[in-house]
């Protein structure tokens, strides 16, 4: 394509505020990058690192062509047909050796691209595919199998309006997780009737614009709540009301708390008890209260307590469905599949609980290379980068190369790529149609569609065909049902809806594969280069049917209900600034509600119990040996997991800097830049220093997404510390199985 004098809409694919963008292009370059003021939910917000989003399309080891690995271990470029010929019959292979069971799929989109996942799980239906996991298993697993017993439904806060916003183990200057972070926090930090609490053992940028900072010992939050709670029941702060009227299940743990020590408890975190009541207080006297947990509880110990114990905050207080409060949302497609009973499936090899239908990404490993029977013999990996993302990643390389078979779909040669035994290389987020299913606001939620702006790279496909080709290639597409299907959508949209489901119940095995399905035949009606965003045509149907008069409300109105689905479809495709999908009233939340009751259902026993017995539970994990504790993997300023491979997109601190405290670095013996070496039971690296009072003596960080291949043979000088070569898959929340990354002992020396 030649240069491109106009800019292009688009969003940031950096996190998972996918922030609307505009950019211009010379050629293939992305050469500059400004906020979308037209993109409904960002409106021209943006963070720094947008600007950089050229080091993703063009500075990384973009992969060109399929590779396969060779009996001596060195890749090979093959050509399509060989490469999808080969791979098919890879997966089937393993299938009729051992079992279509012994197949595992992970990953399916990072923070920027979900329709990878939509075509994986039609592969994942076709192949028979039953074992999945994706890194939501190594973080909110824990979070999942609370929602599911307290509400059936996902949850989140409205910290635009709340009137307390608490941000617990959560860093959003950096790390966002809602629209327009900094402006928001900012707007808190200015507004005399509005106040933050930071619970962080560490002053970050968000506490420093706190009306409260929580500045606790690491480790501690179950009794940093604990007390937070014991407070507001002993004190008689809680909404009575609202709970007989919305709520069950408040008796036990009701009086689990009147029963805590709260002076003990605030003293095991770290704190005193007039900071923790005055906390307390604060949230008690609010309108309205929103929570946001992120890695810091959910990576650390007691993290599906503490996901609990979090969410009586708002219980208690009855600060749900209403405005500035904890609200359910809409979404085009569910990250979480909730179970309201409980009894999630164990995984047979491990005995790891199923949460969410995925496995524990720390049990992959052991899934792998068990002896078990029923072991997994050959996975299909698509944009997630396990070997490097995961814990211990001298374990997962050693896992890769004892599958019999496994093919990695990615853009670039990472870590996980270099164990596999073929490479199928991807079209870029900016060469194809994308979206993500993040979103999660409430009364209104909004969804945009990407449209490509350049062409693939030369030798690389889209997700939607490459599965299309591996389903042909398996035998298990009809092109006469096909073509039928193409000619309706030609039609128009009531005519292909028609048409499919006719065909449907004509060919029932058509509906596991209709991802591809609808990306070959209305897809390739399509234009703008939206044929891989045909699945989404899917979820809008479904969209407009659980919630019809929410997507009426959203500006659909006149359009007959069994038109709705189609409307939001077509209107999506059309706008780059994204659009409202729905409009909820605060009651209407309440029917996404899935308790057998619909009510709020207080009581999990089994964490109730584990409240009860934490007044026996350690405060401090270190040790003689490792006498510090670590946070692998802190978001930083130019972290963005390891979607960003280019080292030289870090302008500041290229090599990624441990954090310490100066009393720590005096005792050692370092000053700034300094080399230090870091030991764990996992492993030993060497990292500059930075001296930081921000970190409390004894607690110290290293960022994470540091430590990627420059080079696709895996040999060369990585730049900075990858995390999960200091991590073990055993340290570990004891019911979701999440990895306690925030709290690693460690051992740390000068060199
Ligand atoms: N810049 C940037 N932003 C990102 C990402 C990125 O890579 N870079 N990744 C995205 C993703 S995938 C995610 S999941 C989110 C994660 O976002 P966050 O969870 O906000 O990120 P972290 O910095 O990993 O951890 C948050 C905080 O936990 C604190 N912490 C450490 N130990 C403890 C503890 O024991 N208790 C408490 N209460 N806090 C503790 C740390 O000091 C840190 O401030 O960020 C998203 N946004
Ligand atoms: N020690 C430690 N480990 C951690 C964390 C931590 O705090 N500490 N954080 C964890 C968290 S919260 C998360 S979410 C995970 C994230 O880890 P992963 O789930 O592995 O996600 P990403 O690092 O975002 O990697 C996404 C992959 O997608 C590829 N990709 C980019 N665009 C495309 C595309 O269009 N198509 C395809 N097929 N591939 C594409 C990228 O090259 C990359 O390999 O890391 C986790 N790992
Ligand atoms: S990194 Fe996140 S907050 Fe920053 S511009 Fe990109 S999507 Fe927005
Ligand atoms: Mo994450």
């Amino acid at each position: 394509m030649s240069a491109d004098p106009e800019w292009h809409k688009t969003v940031c694919i950096l996190c998972s505020a996918n922030c609307g963008v505009e950019v211009r292009l010379d050629d293939r370059e992305i050469t500059r990058v400004r906020g979308n003021k037209a993109h409904v939910a960002s409106e021209g917000y943006t963070c720094e690192k947008a600007l950089r989003l050229n080091h993703y399309q063009n500075g990384m080891l973009r992969i060109q062509s399929p590779m396969r690995r060779e009996p001596d271990g060195s890749y090979t470029e093959v050509d399509w047909d060989t490469a999808i010929r080969e791979v098919a019959a890879g997966l089937k292979a393993v299938g009729d050796r051992h079992g279509q069971d012994k197949l595992m799929y992970y990953g399916g989109g990072g923070q920027g691209n979900h329709l990878v996942g939509v075509y994986g799980s039609g592969l994942r239906r076709a192949l028979g595919i039953t074992t999945r996991s994706n890194a939501l298993a190594q973080e909110k697993t824990g979070e999942a199998y609370v929602e599911g017993r307290l509400t059936g439904a996902h949850t989140h806060g409205d910290f635009h309006h709340a009137e307390v916003s608490i941000f617990l183990g959560k860093n959003p200057w950096h790390s966002h997780g809602f629209d327009q972070a900094r402006r928001v926090l900012k707007e808190i930090n200015n507004d005399d009737d509005r106040s933050m609490i930071v619970i962080d053992p560490r002053r970050t940028e968000t506490a420093e614009l706190a009306d409260f900072h929580l500045a606790l010992k690491p480790g501690t939050d179950a009794f940093c709540i604990a007390a937070l709670l014991a407070t507001l029941v002993q004190e008689d702060l809680i909404n009575r009301d609202w709970l007989s009227d919305n709520a069950t299940g408040t008796e036990r743990i009701t009086e689990v708390l009147a029963a805590i020590d709260i002076a003990d408890f605030s003293a095991r975190a770290g704190l005193t008890e007039d900071e923790v009541r005055a906390a307390a207080r604060r949230i008690a006297s609010a309108e309205s209260v929103s929570i946001y947990e992120d890695l810091g509880i959910e990576m650390a110990p007691n993290s599906t307590l503490v996901s609990y114990l979090q969410r009586l905050i708002w219980i208690l207080m009855g600060s749900f469905n209403i405005a500035g409060g904890t609200t359910t949302h809409s979404g085009m497609a569910p990250l979480f599949n909730y179970s309201a009973s409980g009894s999630e499936p164990a995984e047979p090899i491990t005995g790891t609980m199923i949460i969410s239908g995925l496995v524990a990404c720390n049990e992959i490993p052991e899934m792998i290379t068990s002896d078990h029977p029923d072991r997994i013999r050959g996975m299909f990996i698509e944009s997630a980068n396990p070997v490097h993302s995961l814990a211990e990643s001298p374990r997962w390389r050693k896992a890769m190369r004892a599958l019999d078979f496994s093919v990695v779909l990615d853009v670039a040669m990472t870590e996980t790529a270099c164990e596999a035994s073929y490479v199928l290389p991807c079209s870029s987020q900016y060469e194809k149609a994308e979206a993500t299913f993040f979103g999660a606001s409430f009364p209104d939620n909004y969804f945009t569609v990407r449209a490509p702006i350049m062409e693939p790279l030369e030798g690389t496909l889209p997700e939607g065909e490459i599965h299309s080709r591996l389903l042909r290639e398996l035998g298990l597409l009809d092109d006469d049902v096909l073509a039928a299907l193409r000619t309706a959508a030609e039609a128009g949209l009531k005519d292909f809806g028609a048409a499919l489901i006719e065909a449907m119940s004509a060919n029932p095995g058509l509906a596991a594969i209709g991802p591809v399905v609808l990306y070959e035949t209305l897809g390739a009606t399509l234009p703008d280069g939206l044929q891989g965003a045909a699945p989404l045509w899917f979820s809008c149907q479904q969209l407009a049917m659980r919630h019809t008069a929410a997507v009426t409300a959203a500006g659909f109105e006149g359009i007959a209900d069994e038109d709705l689905g189609d409307a939001v479809f077509e209107a999506m495709l059309a706008s780059r600034d994204g659009i409202k999908i729905t409009h909820h009233t605060y009651e209407q939340g309440w029917s996404m509600v899935k308790t057998p009751d619909g009510k709020v259902n207080a009581e999990i026993p089994e964490l109730i119990d584990d409240l009860v017995a934490l007044a026996d539970q350690p405060t401090d994990y270190r040790t003689a040996d490792f006498p510090f504790i670590l946070s692998a993997g802190e978001r930083r300023a130019f972290t963005a997991n390891t979607i960003m491979r280019d080292s030289t997109w870090r302008k500041k601190d290229p090599d990624g800097a441990l954090r310490l405290h100066s009393a720590d670095a005096d005792s050692l013996g370092v000053a700034d830049g300094d080399k230090i070496r870091i030991t764990t039971k996992g492993g030993s690296a060497v990292a500059p220093v930075e001296v930081n009072d921000s970190m409390q003596p004894g607690h110290v960080s290293i960022p994470n997404g540091m430590g990627l291949y420059a080079e696709a043979d895996g040999d060369s000088e990585v730049v900075g510390v990858a995390p999960n070569e200091l991590t073990t898959v055993d340290w570990k929340d004891k019911y979701a199985g999440t990895p306690w990354h925030k709290h690693v002992p460690a051992k740390l020396e000068a060199v």
